[in-house]
């Protein structure tokens, strides 16, 4: 009987819907049963062997098998959309009650931070910070300072000179100079900033770079005040405990001058490659104030004295997070500054 063998068919085909574990498999039954070559679509062809009264009833079962099955399917299909979703909204869900994450939070320049740092330093020991241009006169950034005319910083090898005679200031001492003009004694300064020099570019040699220098200036001042506070600058800076020596330097603003090193923060003094196998590294030039320097800038050398050091702000953030290439600094490359 066709009625029984549509029966049969339907049966096992529902069955395969069942058992169908996923998406694809229930397609391919569908195909196999419902589709254009599928087994349902084979017994229309036996209808014509049929008498018509049979072929009526046949007609009929066929169609419900057809009807039964499509939604057997669609019901199945349904099941394995929703098993998706749920997956989909599990994995994908957000919280919305969180706040926005905003923009992505920026961080200081290394130098910036160490700025700041000795900034707060000099502040909490009663220096005034001060700033200035950029741009000097050549009186401020030499003559003031007791640099002879003949010196080999001011050659054009060395200054970056405008042609109205002025310069990009190498060293924040003019700063200083105006301080001294300005405030008068006694006084404690220092002038952090951006400084210029005529180099020839490489690892350890840019064009723009920032110090610190500093000043004390008061009745009686002395060297031992000097190491004072440069030993306090110092341990601040480096966050221990530090060993240093003074050996007698020149520089034309100071009398006496000195260069001021540290024992080698990283052999401790035993010799490397940083120290030269020297045990110390060159840190700081110093110095009493020169009386010349105090004079020109209207302060009377008999009456007071004062301390000067200086201190590049480029070279402790290389020492400090061992940075080998100077150019970085400038370079404005995110990938460097992002992970400071
Ligand atoms: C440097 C700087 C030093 C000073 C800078 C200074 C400033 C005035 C008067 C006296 Cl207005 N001194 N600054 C003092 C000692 C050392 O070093 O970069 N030297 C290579």
């Amino acid at each position: 009987m066709l009625e029984d063998q549509i029966q049969q068919l339907q049966a096992a085909a529902l069955k395969r819907i069942e058992d169908a574990p996923n998406m694809d498999a229930l397609e391919a039954v569908r195909v196999d049963v419902l589709g254009r070559k599928g087994s349902l679509g084979q017994f229309s062809k036996e209808f014509g062997k049929l008498a018509p009264e049979e072929r009526a009833a046949a007609g009929k079962a066929l169609n419900a098998a057809k009807e039964k099955l499509e939604s057997a399917f669609d019901a199945r299909k349904q099941a394995f959309d929703t098993d998706a979703l749920n997956v989909r909204l599990e994995s994908e869900w957000i919280d919305l009650t969180l706040p926005a994450p905003g923009p992505r939070p920026g961080s200081l320049h290394p130098v910036t931070q160490i700025q700041r740092e000795i900034e707060d330093l000099f502040t909490s020991l009663g220096f005034a910070i001060l700033d200035g241009p950029e741009v000097e006169t050549e009186y401020h950034n030499f003559d003031a300072l007791n640099i002879p005319v003949t010196h080999p910083a001011r050659d054009m090898q060395d200054t970056f000179w405008l042609t109205d005679g002025n310069l990009l200031r190498t060293h924040t001492s003019p700063v200083q100079v105006r301080g001294m003009e300005r405030l008068g004694p006694p006084l404690r300064m220092i002038a952090p900033g951006r400084v210029f020099r005529n180099e020839e570019v490489d690892a350890s040699h840019e064009h723009t770079f920032y110090q610190v220098e500093g000043m004390m200036v008061d009745r009686n001042v002395s060297v031992a005040h000097m190491l004072y506070f440069m030993k306090t600058l110092l341990s601040a800076v480096f966050r221990r405990e530090v060993t240093i020596r003074l050996r007698p330097g020149y520089f034309p603003f100071v009398e006496p001058g000195f260069e001021l090193d540290i024992q080698c923060l990283i052999c401790g003094g035993c010799g490397c490659a940083v120290c030269k196998q020297s045990g110390w590294v060159e840190l700081m030039p110093c110095g009493l104030v020169h009386p010349n320097v105090l004079h020109m800038s209207g302060i009377d050398p008999d009456e007071w004295g004062g301390f000067a050091f200086g201190l590049g702000l480029t070279r402790l953030a290389m020492m400090r997070y061992a940075i080998d290439d100077i150019r970085l600094f400038e370079s404005g490359d995110l990938r460097f500054l992002r992970q400071f």
